[in-house]
């Protein structure tokens, strides 16, 4: 099992995705409001990037700061990329050396500016996840995440619950479903992943008590609002969150098979990752 954490961390690796700040700031501070709450500030590495920071800017104009600080006579990117991608405006950068600082102005092209500047700002988050905004049952959302992407999501530790946070923000349900899964012939809730729970949000009242299993199997799911889990009868039709890299699934199924059959004292389990290992 702790293996699967670490292999989870290896494979992390995804698409940056851009969020524009309204608030304004100096350069330094929204670097640090962009490493709090996402990744860092905007690090643009080509025109792919470029093309998603237009998108999240949906035509906002003004300044907006960007990862590129001066320092001291080149331009470096706050998360220490060192792409060379550019796209100055024409007769940028034009400030003699010192506190400069870049930004988007003009169509969204980069230029240079005095770094205490107060700005609204380019955040960027690299995440592993992606939000499905479809409505699906819950087995109908591990079939579609494990055909088109990994898996659905097996929120371990504190780190990825706020992946989930981030992405969950868009959705346009009520809950989102993870991969959070309870076993009425056993009583006991587990991850998709084959882990069995030790980090835990679950919302007052919900998962650590025993399930009515009175009217089926129940899953656990996101609460849009407070992000906490709670469960919920898997036939409810929800948006939900896919994992997409790669690396953890393969070796938790035969981990979790392991796991669950050493437990099954009684009956044998459903354990979907078994159950959908046979496809
Ligand atoms: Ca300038």
């Amino acid at each position: 099992k702790k293996m699967t954490l670490s292999l989870w961390t290896l494979s992390f690796c995804g698409t940056p995705q851009f969020y524009v700040v309204k608030e304004r700031k100096n350069w330094t501070e929204a670097q640090k409001y962009c490493r709090e709450k996402y990744t860092d500030l905007a690090t643009i590495e080509n025109q792919e990037g470029m093309n998603a920071v237009k998108s999240a800017l949906n035509g906002a104009s003004g300044w907006f700061w960007i990862g590129l600080r001066l320092n001291p006579k080149s331009w470096i990117w706050s998360d220490g990329s060192n792409s060379s991608y550019e796209d100055w405006s024409p007769g940028e950068p034009n400030m003699p050396v010192g506190d400069n600082c870049a930004h988007l102005w003009n169509g969204y092209k980069w230029g240079d500016g005095a770094c205490s500047q107060l700005d609204p700002f380019i955040c960027y988050e690299v995440s592993a996840l992606v939000l499905i905004k479809e409505k699906k049952t819950w087995w109908e959302a591990l079939r579609y995440c494990r055909e088109n992407h990994v898996d659905l999501v097996s929120v371990h530790t504190e780190e990825i619950q706020r992946w989930v946070e981030t992405v969950a923000r868009n959705a346009s349900t009520d809950n989102v479903w993870v991969g959070l899964r309870h076993t009425c012939a056993q009583g006991f809730w587990f991850w998709v992943s084959g882990s069995t729970i030790c980090y835990q949000n679950w919302a007052p009242g919900n998962g650590t008590g025993v399930e009515d299993c009175s009217n089926g199997e129940r899953s656990g799911a996101v609460q849009s609002g407070s992000k906490q889990w709670i469960s919920l009868l898997e036939n409810q039709t929800l948006n939900f969150i896919c994992t997409e890299s790669d690396g953890e699934t393969r070796t938790s199924v035969i981990s979790c098979c392991k796991d669950l059959d050493l437990r099954s004292h009684t009956e044998p389990v459903l354990n979907p990752d078994c159950f959908f290992s046979e496809f």
